[in-house]
């Protein structure tokens, strides 16, 4: 879950060579770029005659992905000096997305990174994709049945409280892949103090509306103070936290049902 992360600044180009190792045609759509309709990456019904070989690589195929990242790709009047896009394959968009062909992008304003492309002024990132996974509908369905009962253990009835609701064992709600507080401590440390921000997104399914909610500590959102960050699906979201509560906490989607689902993880802040 989660593609490599693409890092830009205002007025660079990106250009990516993308090698489909699928077994299925696939793409890369980014969002928020100035692209042309051949950096699209995006098959659909637009009346041309000229067929792209962007919108759909077919396996063992490749295909060179060019996008510009002017002023209005990057950070607006009220954000941050860096914000979230992301970019997905775009051929079949519901398969695609289920088999995990999701990736962040992250853009700092004109001259507001360091070398190593991190922004300025922030010692922290973490990019965290809630996303509701139907393995049913992943291009790996067939390959991933036989065993993935067993894989999840999802226990039916979910609650102790709850006798008759019932899930298919194949929906997963995660955070970066991860289910029930599963993600490793080591990759949401932070100390006291310390400038983080959270980047967060929503998967594309049915119900993938989340609100993520901290335990512990407070986060800006467009100058606005919180601890529940709102997404719609595929919506991007960016957070600032500087946080003073030392200790192991819960950062989960704060619908019930989503979280005793187990989508939840912990993050530490330490001394
Ligand atoms: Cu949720």
């Amino acid at each position: 879950m989660l593609g490599p992360l693409i890092r830009a600044e205002v007025g660079d180009t990106i250009r990516v060579v993308f090698r489909n190792n699928c077994s299925f045609p696939a793409s890369i759509h980014p969002h928020g770029f100035f692209y042309t309709r051949e950096n699209e990456g995006a098959p659909y019904w637009d009346g041309h005659s000229v067929v792209h070989p962007g919108d759909s690589v077919p396996p063992g195929g490749t295909y060179a992905y060019t996008w510009k990242v002017p002023e209005r790709a990057g950070p607006g009047p009220n954000d941050p000096d860096s914000i979230l896009w992301m970019y997905h394959s775009h051929v079949n968009e519901e398969r695609d997305f289920n088999s995990g062909l999701v990736g962040p992008i992250i853009i700092a304003r004109r001259g507001e990174s360091k070398p190593d492309g991190t922004p300025k002024g922030v010692d922290r990132e973490f990019v965290m994709w809630f996303a509701q996974v139907h393995e049913e509908d992943s291009w790996y369905v067939k390959h991933n049945l036989p065993t993935i009962e067993t894989d999840h253990a999802v226990p039916t009835p979910l609650t102790p409280f709850s006798t008759t609701v019932t899930y298919p064992y194949f929906v997963t709600f995660s955070i970066n892949g991860y289910s029930y507080s599963s993600m490793p401590l080591r990759y949401l440390t932070v100390r006291k103090g310390e400038r983080v921000r959270w980047y967060i997104m929503g998967g594309l399914n049915d119900f993938d509306f989340h609100t993520t909610h901290w335990h512990g500590n407070t986060v800006l959102i467009g100058g606005m103070r919180t601890d529940v960050a709102s997404v719609a699906p595929m919506q991007m979201v960016v957070a600032g936290m500087i946080p003073d509560d030392v200790g192991v906490w819960l950062f989960h989607c704060h619908i019930a049902f989503h979280n005793e689902m187990g989508m939840n993880v912990r993050y530490v802040v330490k001394p």
